[in-house]
């Protein structure tokens, strides 16, 4: 898009005369403000990495500090990370103020050649440290790059308020969690095929999370955090975006049919032969585990 202005920085947008003209930290950006606007980061809620093409930081290097800062212990190694660049969130900093000062509230860092360092290269001009939550991050990412032989780069967290709510109605279990939401609405298996985890209730921030996620990132491109938000990875900003707004959608949906028929089973939904049907015309595969499930109570579906 040559000749836009940017709305950032009023600049004329691909003349790369500072770094918010480099389209990957414009697409970033927008995409913070993107979930800001659907109202899932309150505060300092939610976070978002990005692990940078080497062309994007070929880009973005003539914008990095003269003194990059100390390298800091990440606390897990991943082996497949070492020398990749990520473009984080701030700890502590808020999602709604990133477009407003890109500089002070995201960050660019830099892996060490062990894969268990990080350091700052540009950004958080005031002082900070990537996202509380940069240790599950980084985690997941060496787990979705690995069984995504490269291909997704994004791993988005957001405080989704109906995936919130649903966690204290449903079973905290993948197969009947994703039934729900295959059932709330027509497209959402084709959107989410292999179904969604969940990770049981667990303090944020910390190594058991990080963990937990892993596990089912193995084989999930997302997973619930109970009680807490939605945590879903992506080989862009549109994809990964699209699969936190479907998801937070059908849960939506699912949380005022439920309401509406008084939290009794619902009267009827879509079929497993239609969801088979669905999978058959659009030439996806669904998750056959999660399709054969069957539980006497389940209520929902
Ligand atoms: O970044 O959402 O889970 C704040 C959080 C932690
Ligand atoms: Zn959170």
């Amino acid at each position: 898009m040559e000749g836009t202005i940017c709305r950032f920085c009023g600049g004329m947008r691909g003349n790369m005369n500072n770094i918010f003209g480099v389209r990957i930290i414009e697409e970033y950006v927008h995409m913070c403000h993107d979930g800001v606007r659907q109202g899932w980061h309150e505060r300092n809620g939610g976070n978002l990495t990005y692990r940078m093409r080497p062309e994007e930081v070929a880009e973005c290097r003539p914008y990095f500090k003269e003194t990059p800062g100390e390298w800091v212990d990440i606390g897990i190694r991943a082996e497949n990370l070492k020398n990749e660049f990520f473009i984080s969130t701030g700890s502590g900093k808020f999602l709604q103020n990133v477009d407003l000062e890109p500089q002070n509230n995201i960050c660019v860092v830099e892996i060490d050649d062990a894969g268990e360092k990080y350091r700052i290269v540009w950004g958080l001009e005031r002082g900070g440290r990537p996202t509380s939550e940069f240790p599950t991050h980084f985690m997941n990412h060496s787990v979705r790059k690995r069984v995504t032989d490269g291909a997704n780069r994004v791993i988005y967290h957001a405080h989704t308020p109906y995936v919130i709510a649903l966690t204290y109605v449903l079973p905290l279990r993948a197969e009947p969690f994703t039934r729900m939401l295959w059932k709330s609405a027509t497209e959402c298996c084709v959107v989410f095929p292999g179904g969604v985890g969940v990770v049981p209730w667990m303090v944020p921030g910390g190594p058991d999370i990080a963990k937990a996620t892993c596990m089912l990132m193995e084989q999930y491109d997302a997973a619930v955090w109970a009680y807490h938000g939605l945590f879903v990875s992506g080989p862009d900003f549109d994809t990964a975006f699209g699969l936190m707004h479907t998801i937070e959608k059908a849960a939506q949906i699912a949380s005022i049919a439920l309401a509406a028929n008084g939290g009794r089973r619902l009267p009827h939904v879509i079929t497993d032969d239609n969801l088979r049907q669905i999978g058959k015309e659009f030439g996806v595969t669904l998750n056959e585990t999660i399709l054969n499930y069957k539980d006497d109570d389940e209520m929902y579906c």
